[in-house]
């Protein structure tokens, strides 16, 4: 899993968000800030989806990025000759290759898609640009056509092909066989690009079978934002990386700006980050437990996988509430620059469990019970 690239998708699958809507000040924006993050690529919307699609698509091949820009066509020469037109770097084709997409979407049976792609591909790398081509709903299609249709575009050449879960339904399991069996129909230079919906709640952990498996880049979008419940996450798929493959991780991507990215797009498409979301989610790193709360403050790898410096975050003890501990509330003592014995603290953090076990606490309320302790014990007693 050690050295992954990611093609960041915002600008094409995020697109199909329900509510996104990005324009063309926006779009430069998030592919920059995506740029500076360190992502390999900045997948765009397809040229033909509309003038401005393809208008913004020219814009954004102009901005000097060191990501490759790729947009994503249909397998079609129609779309084909104008993505070549539009100065990306590359050129990500699909085409449905399960029963349901052959039937009820497209209707052409596999060896008209065979042909199709064989025209496709020659003509964009006659461009001199590189062509990924990819099944979609890869899960749901024949192992045969499937590996048939890959086996084909491999020996025409193609810099990646991609598997897609276009509705979610893969599990890591299949995703791991899928990708090993994909490996070894194909030439080792032909690199296994992946892309998972959500639907399942599986698209980090199948991202991370796919590369176990074998295959070298994922798609994500920034908080996961796709066609219906979205695709892997960036975030997300940071946070899972990090863990496996750490010097990689932290040397290629500026994992501090992670927050940023979210807010960015969050606020472009008028939803909130979710409250557990990896990392930036506004609990990700507070800790309430009295007993997590004392090993935290001896050492904070007891409770957290992840350190939430090195996304320029910082830790929580959350110690207003019932279930804290003397540790949590004496550090909070330190904090207010005030001085109580062990024994002391404890027995204010009874008092503050009491009123805890009423209602709901607030760092105010621990605080005045705090400073009320501390005052009664250095009052003498007339
Ligand atoms: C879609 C297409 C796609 C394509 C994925 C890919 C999918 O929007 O339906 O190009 O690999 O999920 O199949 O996003
Ligand atoms: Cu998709």
């Amino acid at each position: 899993v050690g050295s992954f690239q990611v093609i960041e998708s915002t600008l094409r699958e995020g697109e199909q968000f329900a509510n996104a809507f990005f324009t063309t000040e926006k779009k430069i924006e998030i592919a920059k800030a995506l740029d500076d993050f360190g992502v390999d690529y900045i997948e765009l919307t397809s040229p033909v989806a509309s003038e401005q699609s393809r208008a913004d698509c020219e814009t954004i091949c102009k901005l000097g990025l060191k990501a490759k820009i790729l947009t994503h066509i249909r397998c079609h020469m129609d779309d084909a000759r104008v993505a070549v037109e539009t100065g990306v770097d590359g050129v990500d084709v699909v085409i449905g290759t399960s029963s349901f997409l052959r039937q009820y979407s497209h209707g052409k049976d596999m060896n008209y898609i065979s042909k199709q792609a064989i025209e496709v591909i020659e003509f964009v790398k006659s461009k001199g640009l590189e062509i990924r081509f990819s099944s979609e709903d890869s899960f749901r299609s024949d192992l045969v056509d499937l590996l048939n249709i890959y086996k084909t575009v491999d020996k025409v050449g193609v810099n990646r092909i991609g598997i897609a879960d276009t509705v979610g339904c893969a599990n890591p399991r299949q995703v791991y066989e899928l990708v090993r069996t994909l490996k070894s129909v194909i030439s080792s230079s032909t690199e296994i690009e992946c892309h998972f919906h959500n639907d399942t709640g599986c698209s980090i952990a199948n991202a991370y079978t796919a590369l176990e498996g074998g295959a070298k880049l994922i798609d994500t979008s920034v908080l996961g934002i796709g066609e219906r419940n979205g695709i892997t996450p960036l975030g997300a798929l940071m946070a899972r990386m990090i863990v496996s493959a750490p010097d990689y991780v932290k040397s290629k991507y500026k994992l501090h700006k992670i927050r940023d990215i979210e807010n960015l797009v969050a606020d472009a498409v008028q939803v909130n980050i979710p409250f557990n979301n990896p990392i930036t989610g506004f609990c990700a790193f507070t800790h309430k437990a009295g007993i997590h709360a004392k090993a935290i403050l001896a050492n904070p790898s007891t409770y957290e996988i992840l350190n939430p410096n090195d996304f320029g975050l910082t830790r929580y003890i959350h110690f207003a509430n019932r279930l804290t501990g003397w540790n949590a509330i004496k550090s909070r003592v330190d904090q207010l620059n005030l001085h109580l014995t062990d024994a002391q603290c404890k027995e204010v953090t009874n008092k503050i469990k009491k009123l805890g076990d009423v209602r709901p606490l607030n760092i105010d309320d621990v605080d005045s019970i705090i400073k009320e302790f501390h005052q009664e014990i250095n009052t003498p007693a007339i």
